[in-house]
């Protein structure tokens, strides 16, 4: 019988590849985004796999329960819930933010994962099975001028994931965090609230990650035999690599 997983924001980026990745594994498919159109694309070019889609903003939280809740018969026994749909927004020092962004952040980031995974992790644990992927980030970990409040979702989400591991012990459900670091998708655009050229500007003359990238880590991360757990993986461009502290000298 074939697997179900569910990917949220698979209108765009690593969701989008994902819903690819797997569908060519044979897997049914759940995917959500705020998009209809372009899941309804999405949908098209990924037959003749067995997709359901379903649009809705995870900050809705009556929207995911009933998004869960109306699951259709073969899609209900969700194996993998990929907690993808992210953003981040600006990258101005904190004292010029705008506080509305940071609630969308943390909002979308925090609330939004937060209301996907009760929702569907109570149906796994009854059948003692499931994977939830999350989707942290390097800037979890590592702080970076601009960084504030999106770092800061993304520390939330790397420390609830290995929380969520401590919960799960004596149960089969798997729980792990990807930490990505520099990849191309619509992130930047949507970073830029639009600005296109300045996102070019942050992949201009390097070779960021590919969302294709992710997509074969997060299948492999789930295609591991089922009494392997990774709790997190950090992943870098070969491109990419650390800076020194910073110091203000008079
Ligand atoms: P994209 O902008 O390409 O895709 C983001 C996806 O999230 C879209 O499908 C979007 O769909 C969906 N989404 C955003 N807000 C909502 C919402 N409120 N409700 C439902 N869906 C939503 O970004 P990426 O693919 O790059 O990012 C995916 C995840 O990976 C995010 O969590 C991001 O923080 C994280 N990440 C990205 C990195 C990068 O460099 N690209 C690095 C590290 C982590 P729609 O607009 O249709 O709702
Ligand atoms: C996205 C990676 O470094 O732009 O999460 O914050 S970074």
């Amino acid at each position: 019988m074939s697997k179900t997983v569910l990917i949220t924001g698979a209108t765009a980026g690593f969701g989008k590849a994902m819903a690819e990745r797997y569908a060519a594994e044979g897997w049914k498919i759940i995917v959500t985004g705020r998009r209809q159109e372009r899941l309804d694309e999405l949908k098209t070019t990924l037959a003749p796999a067995s997709v359901h889609t379903i649009c809705f903003d995870v900050r809705d939280k009556q929207a995911v329960d009933n998004a869960i809740d109306s699951l259709p018969e073969e899609f209900r026994e969700i194996d993998v819930l990929v907690n993808n749909a992210g953003l981040a927004l600006g990258v101005e020092p904190a004292y010029k933010c705008d506080l509305d962004e940071w609630e969308c952040m943390i909002d979308t980031n925090i609330k939004g994962l937060l209301y996907m995974t009760k929702a569907v992790l109570a149906g796994m644990v009854e059948r003692d099975r499931g994977h939830v992927v999350n989707l942290g980030s390097v800037a979890g970990t590592y702080p970076y001028p601009g960084g504030n409040t999106y770092g800061a979702t993304k520390a939330f989400v790397k420390q609830f994931s290995l929380n969520l591991l401590a919960d799960l012990l004596g149960t089969k459900l798997r729980v792990t965090n990807i930490e990505p670091g520099l990849c191309e998708s619509e992130f930047s655009v949507v970073r830029f609230r639009g600005d296109k050229s300045k996102a070019d500007d942050v992949y201009a003359g390097t070779e960021p990650i590919r969302p294709e990238d992710i997509a074969e880590i997060i299948y492999w991360v789930t295609s591991l035999p089922p009494h392997v757990n990774i709790n997190s993986l950090e992943v870098m461009p070969v491109d990419q690599a650390f800076s020194p502290f910073a110091i203000n000298r008079a």
